[in-house]
């Protein structure tokens, strides 16, 4: 403080930089960086798409309530994100439309012994996103996600990093509850990211 006050009174041409020339490099670059932002957002999403609409996925799978589930976290995902407004199909700009092709949950490590000691759950789905104003596809693609439990059922101590982000058990505030639930939520959110990741680069 005492240093700051100092500079403070001096006279200006005494000042260790100049001012105005601070102030005029601070805009600048503020500006620049907005426009950086607004750039990467806007130039990657048709200018009049504001919001989407996730109706229920259709399920060609003979997992009981996937679809439900399923929906209930790609929605969950595009909220939290919130890259575009998530509403109702009647006032929808685009819709996102998903189908899940295929399930599968098996074992995927074994150990020395040959015994199971880790299985994952993958889902893979498509992912069809329509602009409804002008009637097209934006985006059709394949998109697939995993999550990974182990023999134990609980997931906050069976030594697996169950969401594949580096963190394991009780360094991962994550890692609880049902292990088939949460694989199924890490699927799905992975697939939900890489959906964002296309609809942000892929113009
Ligand atoms: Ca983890
Ligand atoms: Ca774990």
């Amino acid at each position: 403080m005492k240093k700051y006050q100092r500079f403070y009174k001096l006279p200006l041409h005494q000042l260790p930089f100049n001012r105005s020339l601070l102030s005029i490099f601070i805009l600048t670059f503020s500006i620049f960086h907005a426009s950086c932002m607004f750039y990467s957002m806007a130039g990657s999403i048709p200018p009049h798409i504001k919001s989407i609409a996730i109706p229920l996925v259709e399920n060609q799978t003979a997992e009981f309530a996937m679809a439900e589930t399923v929906t209930d976290n790609l929605v969950s995902k595009f909220t939290k994100e919130n890259i575009l407004r998530v509403t109702d199909e009647k006032s929808a700009d685009s819709i996102m439309k998903g189908v899940i092709l295929k399930v599968d949950d098996g074992p995927y490590t074994f150990s020395k012994e040959e015994a199971v000691t880790e299985y994952r759950f993958t889902v893979s789905m498509k992912m069809e996103w329509l602009d409804v104003e002008n009637d097209k596809v934006l985006l059709t693609k394949q998109y697939s996600g995993w999550g990974a439990y182990g023999l134990s059922g609980d997931i906050s101590t069976d030594g697996i990093d169950n969401d594949g982000d580096g963190a394991i058990d009780g360094d991962d505030i994550d890692e609880i509850g049902d292990p088939r639930e949460f694989a199924t939520k890490v699927a799905v959110e992975k697939i939900a990211e890489d959906v964002l990741n296309d609809i942000l680069t892929s113009w």
